[in-house]
């Protein structure tokens, strides 16, 4: 197996995107949790995430979501996340919380609120010029409850066209990535339930809109590090929404439900050139911290990101290649756990401390003193994410 110092320097090629609500307050639907000290608006939110990038050198860009995250002004908002050290990433449209979207959003039977989802997310790409994003990120919870309650097939087709307006606006640097989940909030059918649907969507759009991979979006037992090679296979693995789930959309903190499983994510992302400087595929997290601590689950989170990138880059690619070839099925499946197993924890904490960073950031970040700060700086938190 290579040694740490081999791959060491790969590391530095992983930048791992903050979403801002994973800072506000959230829950469930039968309670959302407050915490004191929680951010009163985005320019908070931004602050917190810089805290988690400070600690750790994972997390140099923030993801809005619009209008969760909306500022009179993006500049002023740009422009604080760079004296924060940090820059702003993609921007999520929202056509879920709104009564017009009862029914749906870009694949509503009705015109008017088709075009209503349009024209947000055509503010998006605006907004995207001003906070000098890449990516537009659409999730979109378009869906039936009840076989019978509208025609799939009309929805896709107008869902296509309202896409294909959408993609028109989207600028020559720019992205529109396509994110699927299999249900919920509608429970019979989603207009994108599967990487498939995005796939075909964004194939018949053109090269600039890509899929997004959600890791808690799958039915059970999916073989998600298929999907990933098959995507990076098809040049259209735009991101991922990293978490990790126990039943559904769980949301949890990634790689503490199934850290094997991420590791698995994790090789074919390098296997398939979706990892740093190989490729373009964005590394975001999606995630809420309904009952810990919001920043240092960021934090955990990152380094949970990182510890397996550092396991999967551990792989002793020509070993396994000769394995593999020979058809020596225990041989290459034994190279792939001595890497899974490798216990990199020590060996990070070195590469942290030889470029300045905490060698332990979660310690780093607890005697830092910012969260007695914010507690008693901020009061009245604002309800960011779910519950806005
Ligand atoms: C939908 C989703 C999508 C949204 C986010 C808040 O379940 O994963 O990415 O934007 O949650
Ligand atoms: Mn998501
Ligand atoms: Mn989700």
């Amino acid at each position: 197996m290579p040694q740490f110092d081999t791959i060491a320097g790969r590391l530095d090629e992983q930048a791992i995107e903050l979403p801002s609500w994973a800072f506000g307050n959230s829950g469930t639907r039968f309670r959302v949790f407050g915490q004191p000290g929680v951010p009163r608006d985005p320019f908070e939110k931004v602050s917190d995430a810089a805290q988690v990038h400070r600690h750790t050198g994972l997390s140099p860009s923030v993801a809005l979501h619009i209008p969760w995250d909306k500022v009179d002004d993006y500049g002023k908002l740009r422009a604080h996340a760079e004296s924060e050290g940090v820059s702003l990433g993609t921007i999520n449209s929202n056509t879920f919380q709104d009564d017009d979207y009862k029914l749906g959003s870009l694949a509503h039977r009705d015109a008017r609120v088709r075009r209503k989802a349009i024209d947000h997310h055509l503010e998006c790409i605006d907004i995207m010029d001003e906070t000098g994003s890449r990516d537009l990120k659409i999730w979109l919870a378009d869906g039936t409850n009840y076989p019978g309650q509208d025609d799939m097939r009309g929805r896709q087709d107008r869902m296509h066209e309202a896409l294909q307006e959408i993609y028109g606006r989207i600028g020559e640097h720019q992205r529109l990535v396509l994110e699927y989940k299999i249900f919920e909030p509608a429970f019979y059918h989603m207009d994108v339930p599967d990487w498939g649907t995005s796939y075909a969507q964004c194939a018949s759009l053109g090269e600039r809109a890509v899929v997004c991979l959600d890791t808690g979006h799958h039915a059970p037992s999916t073989n998600i590090e298929f999907i990933v090679m098959q995507l990076l296979r098809l040049g259209r693995l735009g991101s991922f929404d990293f978490n990790s789930r126990f039943y559904a959309d769980d949301d949890l903190i990634v790689g503490a439900a199934d850290p094997f499983q991420l590791f698995r994510i994790l090789v074919e992302v390098i296997r398939g050139g979706g990892y740093g400087n190989d490729g373009d595929t964005a590394f975001m997290l999606d995630q809420c911290h309904n009952i810990e601590d919001k920043i240092p689950g960021q934090i955990r989170s990152v380094l949970n990101v990182q510890e397996m990138t550092a396991r999967a880059l551990l792989v002793d690619r020509d070993a396994l290649d000769k394995a593999q070839a020979a058809g020596d099925v225990l041989a290459a499946n034994g190279i792939l756990m001595d890497a899974f197993y490798t216990d990199v924890r020590p060996a990070l904490a070195e590469w942290r401390a030889a470029k300045g960073l905490p060698a332990d950031p979660m310690a780093a970040f607890a005697s830092s003193g910012y969260k007695d700060r914010i507690v008693a700086e901020r009061t009245g938190g604002a309800q960011a994410g779910w519950g806005a």
